[in-house]
């Protein structure tokens, strides 16, 4: 079974978040992380730096989600709503308390935009552009922004180990390049959905700053 991982079914996991009262479920929202980060292990060892800040934020949530507090996290709003409502949103510095939901949501958030432009990106660029170039393009106009030089500079160094945009296309396993193409011109909308809810939502709380 993880030869026959397709990005399609991790893509429409972000399909399934939205429901009809607009709101994000995380349970969907989680296991679409998870999804790409088994892919990102499938790039190789190099991303591991990378996956693993995304493994720690996907179990945190995992674990509000699993926790005693369960039937708060069930969606994105119902998050923001109880965290703000007991005071555990933290907007001074991270004081060694446990991170909250929203501020780790924020993190994958910020990535999730990173995702948006890197996919559109792929699906829109021609068969020669260099995957590499996408993918740091997509990273300095979006998650960049928020990491201090070190990580940029790692980062930047790990995006020259991806493979051409053709052969990119065709290890997300959906078919031939011109299918995946095809794929993500119908998963991107969903994802962007995804991302806009949330954006208003966090604008609407003034949480787009979490410390
Ligand atoms: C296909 C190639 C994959 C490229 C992935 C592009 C993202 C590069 C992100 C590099 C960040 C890694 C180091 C960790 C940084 C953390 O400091 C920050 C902020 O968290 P804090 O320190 O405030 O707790 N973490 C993030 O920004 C979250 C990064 C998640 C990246 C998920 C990538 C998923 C890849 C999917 C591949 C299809």
């Amino acid at each position: 079974m993880a030869d026959a991982f397709s990005l399609r079914e991790v893509l429409a996991a972000f399909q399934t978040c939205v429901t009809e009262r607009r709101e994000v479920l995380l349970g969907p929202y989680l296991s679409g992380w998870r999804g790409l980060i088994r892919f990102l292990h499938s790039l190789g060892a190099i991303f591991s730096f990378i996956s693993k800040d995304a493994v720690a934020k996907v179990q945190i949530m995992e674990n509000y989600c699993g926790g005693e507090q369960r039937d708060k996290y069930v969606s994105l709003q119902s998050m923001v709503e109880y965290e703000l409502a007991n005071g555990l949103v933290g907007v001074q510095k991270r004081s060694g308390g446990p991170d909250s939901g929203c501020r780790t949501v924020l993190r994958l958030h910020r990535a999730l935009r990173w995702l948006q432009l890197f996919l559109e990106g792929l699906r829109t660029g021609r068969e020669d552009s260099r995957t590499s170039v996408i993918c740091t393009d997509s990273y300095n106009a979006s998650l960049a922004t928020y990491h201090p030089w070190v990580v940029r500079k790692a980062a930047t160094v790990a995006f020259c180990a991806l493979p051409p945009r053709n052969a990119f296309l065709e290890i997300m396993n959906v078919g031939t390049a011109e299918e995946a193409v095809a794929m993500l011109g119908e998963a991107l909308p969903y994802i962007c959905d995804v991302y806009g809810i949330t954006q208003e939502l966090f604008a609407q709380h003034k949480l787009l700053d979490l410390p």
